[in-house]
C-alpha cells in the first residue's frame, strides 16, 4: 500500500466522508485495488438499489424522495450518480445538486456523481467500486443511478439487489420498452409523474405486457409516484423492502450477490485485456488484407496457448434475469 493509500485508509477507518471520497476517486482513477483488498471484507451489508430509466423521467428527484424515507428511519444513504455516456460529469453533479438540495449538507448523506467511461471494467468497475466503498464505509442504503441508455441499465441490475425501472406517462410506445430488454431487469417498476393524463394508460401497458411472460420468483411490483411532489415515496420504500426480504428469505440474495461478484471480475479482467490488446488490434486491423476472423487469430491465438484448458462454454445466465415470454420455453 502507497503512503497516499494509507493516508486514506486512515481516514476511511475514522469515518471520515473525505476517506470515502478519496477512496472512490482512486478507484476512479485504476488505483483502488490496494483499498479494495484492505476493505472489500467488510461489504455485503448495505441494501444496494438500481434506479434507472429514460433521461428527465424523475430519477433524481425519486432518489431525493427514498433519501427521505431512508432518513426518517435513521438509515445513512450513499448515492452514486453515473452519467454513463460521458467521461465528464460536472453537467451531471450541478443538476444533482439541484435535485438533491437540502440532502447535500446532511452528514449522513454521501453523494457522488460520476462518468463511467474509459475506466477500467466500465460501469461495472468504476460504479463496483463505488457501491463497495460506500457499503465497507458502512452506509445502510446504496442507490445507483444512471440514465437508461442501452447498455447501461442492465450493468445495473448485474451489480444492485434491488432494480427500480422508472417510467414516465405519453413518452411513446411501450413496444420499445420489451426491445430495450428493460422488462427482465426491473424488480420494482415506478410510473412516475402520475400526474399526467397518460398514467393510466402506461401502468395498464406495463401490466399487459407483463402478462405476456412468466416469471420465476419475484414477480415484479408497480408504483405510481409523482417523486416533485413526494407522493407515493413510502410505498416505493415498502415495496423495495419487501423485494429484499424476498431475497432474503429465498436464498436468492446470495446467488444473486455471487452474481454480481463474477460479473465485475469479469469486467475487470476484460478491461485489462482490452487496454493491453488495443494497440495491437489496432495495429493489426491496419495491415490486414484478410477477413476479420483470420486477424482476430492472429492476436488471439497466443492467447489462448497460454490459456490451453479454456473451452468454448456458453456464458451463464445472468441471475437478475428471472422472466421469460410465455410459450417459448
Ligand atoms: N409533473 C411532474 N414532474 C416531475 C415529477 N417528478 C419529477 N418531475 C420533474 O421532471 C424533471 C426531471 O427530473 P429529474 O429528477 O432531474 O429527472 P432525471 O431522470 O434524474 O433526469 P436525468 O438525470 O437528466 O436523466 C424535473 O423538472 C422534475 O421537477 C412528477 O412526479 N411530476
Ligand atoms: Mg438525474
Amino acid at each position: 500500500m502507497t503512503d497516499a493509500d494509507a493516508r486514506i485508509a486512515a481516514l476511511f477507518e475514522a469515518k471520515s466522508p473525505r476517506g470515502l471520497a478519496r477512496a472512490i476517486s482512486r478507484a476512479e482513477s485504476g488505483q483502488g485495488a490496494a483499498l479494495m483488498h484492505r476493505f472489500f471484507g467488510r461489504t455485503g451489508r448495505a441494501a444496494t438499489i438500481g434506479l434507472t430509466g429514460p433521461p428527465g423521467v424523475g430519477k433524481s428527484t425519486l432518489c431525493s424522495g427514498l433519501i427521505g424515507v431512508a432518513r426518517a428511519q435513521g438509515k445513512t444513504v450513499g448515492i452514486v450518480s453515473v452519467d454513463p455516456s460521458s467521461p465528464f460529469s460536472h453537467g451531471a453533479i450541478l443538476g444533482d445538486r439541484i435535485r438533491l438540495g437540502e440532502h447535500f449538507t446532511d452528514p449522513d448523506v454521501f453523494i457522488r456523481s460520476m462518468a463511467s467511461r474509459g475506466h477500467l471494467g466500465g460501469l461495472a468497475g468504476a460504479t463496483g467500486d463505488a457501491v463497495a466503498f460506500m457499503d465497507a464505509f458502512g452506509l445502510d442504503v446504496v442507490i445507483v443511478e444512471t440514465v437508461g441508455v442501452g447498455q447501461s441499465e442492465i450493468e445495473i441490475a448485474e451489480l444492485a439487489d434491488t432494480t427500480l425501472v422508472a417510467l414516465q406517462p405519453g413518452s411513446g410506445d411501450s413496444v420499445q420498452l420489451l426491445k430495450a430488454g428493460i422488462l427482465e431487469i426491473a424488480d420494482v417498476f415506478v410510473v412516475n409523474k402520475a400526474d399526467h393524463p397518460m398514467a393510466l394508460q402506461l401502468q395498464r401497458e406495463i401490466r399487459g405486457m407483463m402478462e405476456m411472460l412468466d416469471f420465476s420468483g419475484w414477480v415484479p411490483e408497480l408504483v405510481a409516484t409523482q417523486a416533485r411532489e413526494n407522493v407515493g415515496l413510502d410505498r416505493l420504500w415498502e415495496t423495495i423492502g419487501r423485494h429484499e426480504a424476498y431475497l432474503r428469505e429465498s436464498g436468492e440474495l446470495a446467488r444473486k450477490r455471487r452474481s454480481a461478484f463474477a460479473h465485475r471480475v469479469r469486467a475487470l479482467v476484460l478491461g485489462r485485456l482490452e487496454a493491453r490488446i488495443a494497440a495491437r488490434v489496432a495495429a493489426v486491423a491496419q495491415q490486414s488484407s484478410g477477413d476479420p476472423y483470420a486477424a482476430a487469430d492472429e492476436i488471439a491465438a497466443p492467447l489462448e496457448s497460454v490459456l490451453p484448458e479454456m473451452e468454448r462454454t456458453a456464458l451463464p445466465e445472468p441471475a437478475f434475469v428471472t422472466a421469460s415470454v410465455k410459450g417459448l420455453r
